[in-house]
């Protein structure tokens, strides 16, 4: 925790998203059951469920269901293909409101954020007022409703957002978060899905205070890491900050010569090394790039650039190499001979990977 930390940390999650953002957009749905999905085809399609209002969630329709088996259980219901679009911009102006509230700000999904605001909250009751501000902000600006949790760790405000969802806001206090906890089933916790509960309840932990009791060596020898993990959150335990995202808009490296490089060849050498430098910094950080740009600082210290952009992304270090060479040899050409001070490669316009994405099929 670092000096303006106060360690309550807050999760907002949007409630229903897709489907509030379609009945927003269409105020004639209001009060019925909307369900967004691919391929909904009025029920009939092949496809599954996004989400669905909360209007659709009385008849047992959730998540990730088949599109068929919704309508099985709601054929009124109203059934809209999912328009990724608009979804995107929404949340691109939700998690802006909310980023002007935060000292440190996490995007987690389209939907949902957790933050910290340390300098001007300073107990659960200003914090409780601040989430109230931030609810009524992006209400007012967008008429969306959102829940929030806050609470002395990640976990436990994540759990404490679901708690009284839609248009829920629930704090727990550090004292409290035993008696929060130890009720609730098993399944409360992030990442416990059917499989882990089911486990879970053969082993009779049917509640997170049963978790709580129950002989960690045991669920390390079934579930791994994971049932350390599961362990610690029923005792309350989640060391994780905030982790800001700073968006990183270039990835460069240069290098400065002891003698003036006169020699092309020279030259081109030393551009394969920085290059290859990028390269590695831009697949650790996962990013792809459309622009690779060459500096250049002559012996009279005059500095210049040139770039080349591609229509699309691009991930290889041949491709870094042979453009910052190409740059170089453009530029003596037009130049003459010339003597560098420094040389320096750098990739921009870049793209982040989401882990699960593959780069050749979905961006090449
Ligand atoms: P969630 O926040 O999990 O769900 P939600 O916002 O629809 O409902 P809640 O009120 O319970 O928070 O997910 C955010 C969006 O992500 C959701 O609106 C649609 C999409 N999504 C899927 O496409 N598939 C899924 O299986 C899930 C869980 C979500
Ligand atoms: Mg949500």
């Amino acid at each position: 925790m670092d000096d303006t930390s106060n360690g309550i940390k807050f999760h907002i999650d949007m409630d229903s998203f897709y489907s509030s953002v379609e009945v927003r957009e269409n105020p004639e749905l209001q009060g019925f059951p909307v369900i967004v999905g691919s391929d909904p085809k009025n029920g009939t399609g092949r496809g599954v469920v996004s989400t669905c209002s909360y209007e659709a969630r009385k008849y047992g329709i959730s998540s990730a269901m088949p599109v068929s088996k919704a309508y099985r259980l709601c054929p009124h219901a109203v059934f809209l293909p999912v328009n990724m679009e608009l979804y995107k911009q929404v949340s691109s102006r939700v998690m802006n409101i909310i980023k002007k509230f935060s000292d440190k700000f996490e995007q987690v999904s389209v939907d949902e954020a957790y933050l910290e605001i340390g300098k001007t909250v300073g107990n659960y009751e200003d914090a409780v007022r601040y989430a109230q501000q931030i609810k009524d902000k992006i209400y007012n600006y967008e008429k969306l409703t959102c829940s929030i949790g806050i609470a002395p760790n990640k976990t436990i405000a994540k759990i404490a957002s679901d708690f009284k969802k839609p248009d829920g806001l629930t704090a727990i206090k550090p004292e409290e978060v035993e008696n929060f906890l130890s009720p609730l089933p098993v399944s409360k916790i992030p990442g416990v899905g059917k499989k882990t509960n089911e486990a879970l309840d053969n082993l009779g932990v049917k509640t997170i205070g049963d978790l709580k009791n129950f002989d960690v060596q045991v669920l390390i020898g079934k579930f791994g890491k994971s049932g350390l993990r599961m362990y610690q959150i029923a005792k309350g335990i989640d060391n994780r900050e905030v982790e800001e995202q700073t968006e990183v808009k270039s990835i460069s490296k240069e290098d400065t010569f002891d003698e003036d490089i006169a020699d092309p060849i020279t030259a081109e050498e030393i551009i394969d090394i920085l290059s290859d430098e990028v390269h590695n910094s831009l697949v650790k950080k996962k990013y792809l790039f459309k622009t690779v740009t060459l500096k250049l600082r002559l012996d009279d210290f005059t500095t210049c650039t040139r770039s080349k952009t591609f229509v699309s992304y691009r991930s290889e270090a041949g491709v870094i190499k042979k453009e910052s060479k190409e740059l170089m040899n453009q530029f003596i050409k037009n130049n003459g001979n010339c003597k560098f001070r420094l040389l320096g490669v750098e990739v921009s316009k870049l793209f982040k990977i989401k882990d699960g994405q593959t780069m050749i099929t979905d961006f090449l």
